[in-house]
């Protein structure tokens, strides 16, 4: 592991002046503040990011990261994404949405992204709720949570995102959680620097429709995981985890998709290929 001390930018030379709305303890500010310090200790230059985002409490982070950013609609990030990456491949392009932006309505786009492996980081902030339209359960939600929408429970079983993403192809795959500092920034640096599609789903809660998820505190165990790059290996360890355990589950250098820039073309270029 690295030694993070080496870093001469600070988390604050990437965080913008506007303040998070976000509710007092929310498990997103920690995220935040780790993505800064990470951005810090990888010294890319601000204009070298592109952080891009869906729907959602998590999905404002662009507002308070001073990189070039972009808050989209629910669910399309990583296609909003993917396609930065296709026209600025020199951009380091980082994703960042809730479950159930990126889980539920944003689910076929997940699988996708994975399967395709470009370049890119994808930062789910998994509080098990939507959030932002007052607690309705997510795809991570437990069958037998209750709450005022399921009133017995969804009775459904929950999403397994980082076994998902290993069966659909991507090429680092990582748990995380907002209330271990240290550990989420050396993942999220890990995940920056790797050559392909990484997933860090980090559990953050929503200390407000969740309050319960405080606790997780006392239950997430701290990196606790070794880095693998044996799929079945991985896939062991990810469908024998009780969701608690946090590192890098799955590594591999696998083949990266960048498909060639069309980005020089001027309109009128793109005005003739329409052209009936
Ligand atoms: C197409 C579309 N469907 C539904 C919504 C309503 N909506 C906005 S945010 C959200 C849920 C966000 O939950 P999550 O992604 O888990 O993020 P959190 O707020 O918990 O951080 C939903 C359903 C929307 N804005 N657009
Ligand atoms: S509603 Fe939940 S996810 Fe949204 S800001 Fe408040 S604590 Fe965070």
């Amino acid at each position: 592991m690295r030694d993070l001390k080496e870093k001469t930018l600070k988390a604050k030379d990437y965080l913008s002046d506007t303040h998070p709305v976000w509710c007092p303890g929310c498990g997103h500010f920690f995220i935040l503040r780790a993505l800064a310090e990470a951005l810090a200790w990888l010294k890319i230059p601000n204009e070298q990011i592109g952080l891009i985002s869906g729907i959602g409490c998590s999905s404002r982070i662009p507002a308070y990261i001073d990189t070039y950013g972009f808050h989209t609609i629910h669910g399309r990030a990583l296609a909003v994404g993917a396609g930065l990456k296709v026209a600025r491949p020199d951009m380091h392009v980082i994703v960042a949405g809730g479950d159930g932006d990126g889980y539920s309505i944003g689910g076929n786009h997940f699988i996708h992204a994975c399967r395709r492996n470009m370049n890119m980081t994808y930062i789910v902030m998994d509080n098990e709720v939507y959030g932002m339209t007052k607690g309705q359960p997510s795809p991570t939600t437990q069958p037998d949570w209750e709450s005022k929408l399921a009133p017995h429970g969804t009775g459904i079983r929950t999403f397994n995102p980082l076994g998902v993403a290993l069966a659909s192809g991507a090429s680092f795959i990582a748990r995380g959680f907002s209330g271990d500092q240290k550990g989420l920034i050396k993942l999220i640096v890990d995940a920056i620097e790797h050559k392909g599609f990484s997933l860090v789903e980090i559990k953050s809660p929503c200390v407000t429709f969740r309050p319960e998820e405080k606790a997780w505190s006392k239950t997430m165990r701290k990196m606790n995981i070794e880095p693998t790059s044996d799929m079945v290996e991985a896939s062991k360890t990810i469908h024998s985890s009780d969701g608690f355990d946090t590192g890098i589950f799955y590594q591999a250098n696998t083949s990266v998709f960048q498909p060639h820039s069309s980005v020089e073309k001027n309109i009128s270029d793109f005005e003739k290929e329409f052209e009936v």
